[in-house]
């Protein structure tokens, strides 16, 4: 297969999983609702800046689970398995290889603080899926980290543009404390749902809870809508 081949084939693949899940994507809270809850200007995704119930600032807090792990390149590996037709095992060189993705986009801590307009750089889960091609009945990511740390989110929220595993924060090598070497983004998500230090993408065809969702923490985790934590407890 020569470049333009593969470029085609690569194309194809990521048409065919964006076809899959563009009526899926369409109803999801962020392009849906008509009442978003915050205040500030009108975001890039014509959303309220500040989400209910947040306060905008300049430090980047750090939160994790008590311990930090340092994982040196040539050790990092990233697994990404479970219902695909290619499970894969990347090697740092392998995931520096992808299609490289910037974005500029807003992190929203359930623990009520905002950071706006932070440059990154990384690969799109989109751009990964396509990789290893999720078999039809997939529904759901559940991401896991070198600390042990699982989240989940749904395939239509992990399948958008801005959802980045990124290696590259303002230019600079992700600081370790934030999830270095690579952590992933959900910027219209709370940011709970990104993992640090991201380890492994399993593809589910169902849901099942990770760490906080377990802990009376929301599923979905909308920020415009308070969606904090579950009903149920
Ligand atoms: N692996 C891992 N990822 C994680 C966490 C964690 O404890 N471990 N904490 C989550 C939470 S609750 C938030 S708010 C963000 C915090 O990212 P930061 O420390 O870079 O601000 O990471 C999320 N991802
Ligand atoms: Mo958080």
């Amino acid at each position: 297969m020569d470049d333009s081949e593969k470029l085609n084939r690569i194309v194809e693949a990521r048409m065919k999983l964006k076809a899959r899940f563009e009526e899926k994507m369409k109803l999801t809270p962020s392009v849906a609702d008509d009442s978003p809850k915050g205040s500030g200007p009108v975001n890039r995704h014509g959303m309220p800046a500040i989400p209910i119930g947040q306060t905008a600032t300049s430090k980047w807090p750090v939160l994790d689970l008590g311990y930090q792990p340092n994982v040196p390149l040539d050790r990092w590996r990233l697994t990404i398995d479970g219902a695909v037709e290619n499970p894969v095992r990347l090697t740092w060189k392998q995931f520096m290889d992808l299609p490289q993705t910037k974005d500029v986009s807003d992190f929203h801590c359930v623990t009520t603080w905002s950071k706006l307009n932070m440059h990154w750089k990384g690969v799109s889960l989109l751009d990964l899926a396509v990789l290893v091609h999720p078999h039809d009945n997939a529904t759901h990511v559940l991401c896991y980290g070198y600390d042990t740390y699982t989240t989940n989110i749904s395939l239509e929220e992990a399948l958008k543009p801005d959802v980045l595993l990124v290696h590259t924060y303002e230019g600079q090598p992700l600081p370790i404390e934030h999830g270095g070497p690579v952590r992933m983004i959900t910027p219209q998500l709370y940011a709970w749902k990104g993992a640090k230090w991201i380890k492994r993408i399993e593809f589910l065809t169902e849901d099942k809870p990770g760490f906080w969702e377990d802990r009376g923490y929301s599923n979905t985790a909308y920020p415009w809508r308070n969606d904090r934590y579950s009903d149920e407890d």
